[in-house]
């Protein structure tokens, strides 16, 4: 390609030609990246350096220049079939939907004589020329929809910048968090002495078997007896430390009392405790915390605020106890929160406090943010501190058990995953992840911006399964040569890869090819950057070839993966890195169904995890406060909107706009009860008349203070 002939060169030549004369632009197909026939789009785009960010150039040029610019789109575009040469034409038919997060939106009847008509090629015939440039009084390039216009200019997608829960509480102490991923996970208690089996009954495998106790319902008296056998002498807590911080992990959560009320730890407000109860007369909790120290590991306790079946005014054990007998609050006042203070008093600074198994009241887990933040102002709180179905507390989220999100969460994050299918040892339990998988899914959670608490279950007596240390030395082996692609990453903007998955730093861009490509070359849509370098993490000196074709970055790779389960190359990007919001298409006669992961949010809206283990949209308070969809429609006509959300009572009377080409849905919140109980509501029609790229767009009416609803 000659310097003349580059798209850049071409572009400007073009655009110096083309303006004089003409007093608006009309951009058509000036979205990308919607899954078009190559032969449909213009060179002028898909050559475009920069994608989207190029276009912008033009724009600021028009604008420099008076002229105006329209975006348009070809009506066939959205219905025609990949590798055809002809736009093929869908006749709209019966009913269309079209959902909001839980919005649904369903045009109910189309008109077939609006419909394009097959075999029309329209302005795709003319040359580009005469496309982009008409004036604004010619019929065909009437913009219908104004708004078009900001979708290729406003909205693109970088690394997805991450919020504590309460913002207030994020002034810097999130960063270790953000900055480490890794950290270890050990659920250590008596149920390991038990193993999985009591009285010749055993924990099935693929369930937890530190529930023994209430799974059996062994009496307390008995779990008591028990416990006294309790004694880990080959508990070495250095070698414990060493194992973390040799597998990468940066931080530390030691049951410090686990759901069953037995202390790990000296407590004094409870003799059950592994010093004044065992044979072992240690305190592992602070051996632990001394050893952390010194390895440069940061020390966190788990401490189970709720759940505790050894007290009689605890929750969870009722084969014992009378149920309703019992004073929670005594049990919090005598035991959970005079532990929690020990805690926060004789082990140093703690990195967090990982609490489970949320609390009966919001009002009761807030006292438990209040003392760890007076006692301990820098030490964060996992969100698990407050109850089930309310409004999240803490400084991140835990999604639950083993849990992988979709993806786009927008909260600092963390999932607590285990090795085998328990937390506390079981002698039956096989099921190993190999350290493949274990790769593999310490880069997918980074890649989506969360921290990997990858869980050992220690026997009784302090030894560390076999297969757990393999497995964590293999993760350290892999970490060593490639933590540069995990420490200090942020979420990646790009989408999930056949090939593996991706994380970011900065400008450059970590391509973590879990299976090698046959031909060696891998390709990486989507990124509007333009590439400056690429290579292998091992060896950055030996840049490889990248080529850019139809918005795809291809990169040569040479020689075999360096690493069976990942081998990691690198893209360094001119900027962080860019890419087009995600674009929700519509089916022939399938409903548009716009949830949380599409969409894109501004102002205080966030996309968060809640306790159901399901993900939505809160924190949006008043206007500005925005959810925002980019749709591809298929079809002009009359869309009926149905919107679906959970809101609680003080959310009642919240007013709120549904807006889609300049056409605004006003809508009033119905409580729809407590907890996250989602109802479907019938909003109205939009009329769109013609199809192409919109923005739908959900915000408060006013500022209310509080949530608007669980979207
Ligand atoms: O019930 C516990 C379980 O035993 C284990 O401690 C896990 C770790 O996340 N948390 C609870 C269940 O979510």
């Amino acid at each position: 390609m000659s310097q003349d002939d580059t798209p850049s060169a071409r572009s400007s030549k073009m655009r110096g030609r083309e303006f004089g004369g003409y007093d608006s632009l009309v951009l058509w197909h000036a979205y990308p990246r919607i899954g078009l026939d190559a032969r449909n789009q213009f060179d002028f785009y898909r050559d475009m350096p920069g994608g989207l960010a190029g276009l912008r150039s033009i724009s600021d040029e028009c604008h420099a220049r008076g002229v105006r610019i329209y975006i348009d789109y070809n009506p066939w575009v959205t219905s025609t079939r990949r590798g055809s040469n002809e736009p093929t034409c869908t006749r709209a038919t019966g009913k269309k939907k079209m959902m909001l997060g839980a919005l649904f939106v369903m045009p109910p009847t189309s008109d077939a004589s609006k419909s394009p008509q097959c075999g029309s090629r329209g302005p795709l015939g003319d040359t580009v020329a005469s496309m982009f440039f008409k004036n604004v009084s010619s019929n065909r390039i009437r913009p219908a929809a104004p708004l078009l216009l900001a979708i290729g200019f406003t909205f693109q997608l970088t690394g997805i910048p991450l919020r504590a829960a309460n913002p207030a509480d994020d002034a810097g102490k999130m960063e270790w968090f953000q900055h480490d991923k890794l950290g270890m996970f050990i659920h250590w208690g008596p149920y390991s002495y038990l193993a999985g089996e009591w009285n010749g009954q055993h924990i099935p495998v693929g369930t937890e078997a530190e529930w023994i106790m209430q799974r059996f319902n062994i009496p307390v008296a008995d779990y008591r007896e028990m416990a006294h056998h309790m004694n880990p002498v080959h508990f070495n807590a250095t070698e414990w430390v060493a194992l973390a911080k040799a597998a990468g992990m940066k931080y530390l959560v030691i049951t410090a009392k686990h759901h069953d009320g037995f202390a790990m730890y000296h407590s004094q407000a409870s003799k059950y405790n592994i010093v004044d109860w065992t044979p072992f007369k240690r305190d592992p909790v602070k051996e632990l915390s001394e050893a952390c120290r010194q390895a440069g590991i940061r020390f966190c306790v788990y401490y189970s605020h709720r759940e505790d079946w050894d007290d009689p005014d605890g929750y969870g054990n009722n084969w014992d106890y009378d149920r309703s007998k019992k004073n929670f609050s005594r049990y919090l006042e005598n035991k959970s929160k005079p532990q929690l203070r020990e805690l926060l008093t004789s082990y140093g600074p703690l990195g967090l406090v990982w609490f489970d198994r949320g609390m009966d009241t919001n009002e009761h887990a807030r006292e438990f943010v209040e003392l760890v933040h007076t006692l301990q102002p820098r030490c964060l709180i996992n969100g698990r501190v407050g109850g089930y179905g309310q409004d999240l507390l803490g400084d991140y989220q835990d999604m639950n058990d083993n849990g992988m999100p979709t993806g786009g969460l927008q909260e600092y994050w963390e999932t607590p995953q285990t090795l085998n299918t328990t937390w506390g040892y079981s002698k039956f339990d096989e099921q190993w992840k190999t350290p493949g998988e274990v790769i593999h899914r310490l880069v997918e959670i980074v890649g989506k911006g969360g921290n990997y608490l990858l869980n050992i279950g220690p026997m009784a007596d302090g030894t560390i399964p076999g297969i757990s240390v393999a497995t964590l030395h293999k993760l350290g082996e892999w970490m060593q040569a490639n933590s540069e692609s995990i420490y200090g990453t942020t979420a990646s903007p790009l989408r999930e890869q056949s090939w593996g998955r991706t994380t970011v730093k900065g400008n450059h861009v970590y391509l973590h090819v879990f299976s090698w490509p046959a031909d060696g070359k891998l390709r990486v849509p989507g990124l509007k950057n333009a590439v400056l370098d690429a290579y292998a993490l091992a060896a950055p000196e030996r840049k490889l070839g990248v080529i850019r074709e139809n918005g795809t970055d291809i990169i040569t790779l040479s020689g075999h993966a360096t690493d069976q389960n990942d081998t990691v190359f690198v893209l360094r990007l001119d900027g962080p890195p860019v890419v087009d919001p995600p674009t929700v298409t519509q089916g022939s006669d399938v409903p548009f169904e716009l949830d949380y992961l599409p969409a894109v949010t501004a102002g205080k809206a966030v996309k968060r995890f809640n306790r159901d283990g399901k993900f939505h949209i809160a924190k949006w308070t008043g206007p500005g406060d925005k959810v925002r969809w980019h749709l591809l429609i298929s079809q002009a006509g009359e869309y009926r909107v149905h919107i679906r959300y959970a809101a609680p009572a003080e959310s009642k009377g919240n007013q709120y706009l549904i807006t889609m080409a300049g056409q605004p849905l006003k809508g009033s919140v119905i409580a729809t009860g407590e907890g996250y109980h989602y109802r479907t509501f019938d909003m109205g029609t939009l009329r769109i008349r013609k199809p192409g790229l919109q923005i739908l767009e959900v915000e408060p009416a006013a500022e209310y203070g509080h949530n608007l609803m669980f979207f």
